[in-house]
């Protein structure tokens, strides 16, 4: 079966119609894999979240910040940020069954034995083993009976390294950060949280993730992520000299574009906002 792997929906419902047709993107014939983020942001994320939902078998997605923080608001532990336009989705009738949805899915998705699809990225200490088990740890708690308190203790940006000997709601923030928050890595690999310009123009003791060296990844392995609109550009030509990164956040819903990556050959199909 082809399949294809969107960036970052959020809740653009006319940009994801607009690249699918553009694609000939058929539900009946081919497979669509996000990077997660699909709502919150854009215009219309309710009717984008119906449209994936009843995609059946033929959607899937890793879990990003913004759908989780969705998921923590329908469980009243946070609330909607107006410009998120988030009303119409917690308003409708099917909020619980799509909120029961997005519980099952997981942090990484491995689409090939040497491609990872993850919302922001692979924390240069881990392997893909590592993080598909940090993963599956992650949705068990979520379709687990403790999801309010495990909710409620994901929100903060302690710790911001990862190491032995951390207690398990450490653990689990910090992987939750990592697969959906990182952008910036320090020297010592402490994950941080406010800079999201461009690599060109990030201070000097900063590095992107991808830039440090991850002893568990050859050439062969691809990492394919969404999550920093600002790499739009930098990341194409990235991948001419790295294969292990294709980032697919074009900022669509900041008038730039959405990208679908055709999983087989690689190819691209974009298209540009209308602003
Ligand atoms: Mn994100």
């Amino acid at each position: 079966m082809k399949s294809f792997v969107i960036g970052d929906i959020q809740g653009c419902y006319k940009g994801l119609q607009l690249v699918l047709n553009k694609a000939k993107f058929n539900p009946d014939k081919h497979k669509l894999i996000a990077v997660g983020d699909i709502v919150a942001r854009g215009e219309d994320s309710l009717n984008t979240v119906l449209m994936l939902k009843d995609m059946g078998h033929s959607f899937d997605t890793v879990l990003g910040n913004h759908d989780l923080h969705l998921i923590a608001i329908a469980h009243g532990i946070r609330k909607p940020k107006p410009n998120d336009h988030l009303e119409s989705l917690i308003r409708h009738k099917s909020f619980s069954s799509i909120i029961d949805w997005l519980l099952t899915k997981p942090l990484a998705i491995k689409i090939k034995p040497k491609t990872l699809i993850v919302h922001a990225g692979l924390y240069p200490k881990w392997s893909f083993k590592q993080a598909l088990k940090f993963s599956e740890r992650i949705q068990m708690e979520l379709q687990g009976e403790n999801v309010v308190s495990f909710l409620t203790s994901m929100y903060g940006n302690d710790p911001d390294v990862w190491h032995p000997g951390m207690n398990e709601s450490d653990e689990h923030r910090f992987i939750i950060n990592a697969m959906t928050r990182m952008r910036y890595l320090t020297q010592e690999l402490r994950l941080e949280f406010t800079t999201k310009c461009h690599p060109s123009l990030a201070p000097y003791h900063l590095n992107p993730w991808f830039h440090a060296d991850n002893p568990n990844l050859t050439p062969a392995h691809r990492i394919i992520f969404g999550h920093w609109a600002s790499l739009n550009g930098y990341m194409s030509r990235h991948m001419r000299r790295n294969s292990r990164l294709i980032g697919l956040d074009t900022g669509y819903v900041w008038g730039n574009q959405m990208t679908l990556m055709n999983l087989h050959d690689e190819e691209l199909t974009v298209v540009q906002a209308q602003t």
